[in-house]
């Protein structure tokens, strides 16, 4: 592992926020290419904070610091991520789902997909199904995007989902889910178009989804 994206990785884990975004700089001056800032540097640091709060070693503040870090770095790697210019190919309406608050993995599907040339509407986190349905509309939207971390909030999927049916909408607006609990199989349970596990599959996945 090259010396800056360990250096990244640690700062994250310890929630420098002030260290972060030039740890990004670093690596990306070093040559190391933008997906593997991300991979391998800042999305492992987070599974690594995610299992020291599994161990008991680190609470809600630090993972909050540490999401803190990776929001300011990320801040830095976006240009690089996202291609700039492109008319957009289709509009995605996004958003966390009610009850919950993690936006970092929903963030970078935002980013993958408007690298991939889509308009996305980001509706941020704890959206409510009615929130999602009104700006599918008000946007003309031909994708609702949602994300859920906790095994409590996905069943807000379902919700959303049923609440789409009930307008009579969900024929002519595709829906993909994602988050770290979620699986192919739940999205096939809840009648979900899509599930993609990562954010660039999420960009591929939401282009077929137009074809
Ligand atoms: Co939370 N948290 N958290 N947390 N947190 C998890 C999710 C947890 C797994 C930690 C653990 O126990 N190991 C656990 C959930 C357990 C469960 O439900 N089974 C947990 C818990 C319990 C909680 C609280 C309940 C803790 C408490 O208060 N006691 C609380 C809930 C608050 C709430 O939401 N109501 C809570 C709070 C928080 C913070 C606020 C402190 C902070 C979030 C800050 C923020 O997001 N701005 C936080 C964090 C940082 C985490 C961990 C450590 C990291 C999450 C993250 O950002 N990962 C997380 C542990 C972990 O995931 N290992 C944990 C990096 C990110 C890039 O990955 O979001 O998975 P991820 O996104 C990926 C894919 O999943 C996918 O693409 C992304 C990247 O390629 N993807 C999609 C995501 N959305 C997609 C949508 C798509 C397609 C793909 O299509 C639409």
């Amino acid at each position: 592992m090259k010396r800056e994206l360990e250096l990244l990785y640690e700062c994250i884990i310890e929630g420098d926020m002030a260290a972060a975004p030039e740890q990004v700089q670093a690596a990306l001056d070093a040559g190391i290419a933008p997906e593997v800032v991300l991979n391998d540097g800042m999305i492992r640091a987070m599974a690594e904070v995610g299992r020291l709060f599994e161990e008991g070693d680190y609470f809600v503040p630090e993972m909050l610091i540490s999401a803190r870090a990776m929001q300011t770095g990320l801040g830095v790697l976006r240009p690089h991520l996202v291609a700039s210019g492109v008319k957009p190919i289709g509009k995605v309406v996004i958003g966390t789902v009610k009850g919950d608050l993690h936006d970092i993995g929903k963030n970078l599907v935002s980013m993958m997909m408007e690298g991939a040339g889509f308009e996305v509407i980001d509706l941020g986190t704890d959206v409510q199904p009615d929130a999602f349905i009104e700006a599918a509309q008000a946007n003309e939207a031909q994708i609702v995007a949602m994300s859920a971390l906790l095994t409590t909030t996905m069943l807000q999927m379902k919700a959303t989902i049923e609440a789409m049916q009930s307008t009579g909408m969900r024929d002519s607006v595709k829906v993909m889910i994602g988050g770290a609990p979620v699986t192919a199989d739940y999205a096939r349970q809840i009648g979900a178009d899509a599930y993609a596990p990562d954010a660039s599959q999420a960009a591929t996945l939401a282009k077929s989804l137009l074809a």
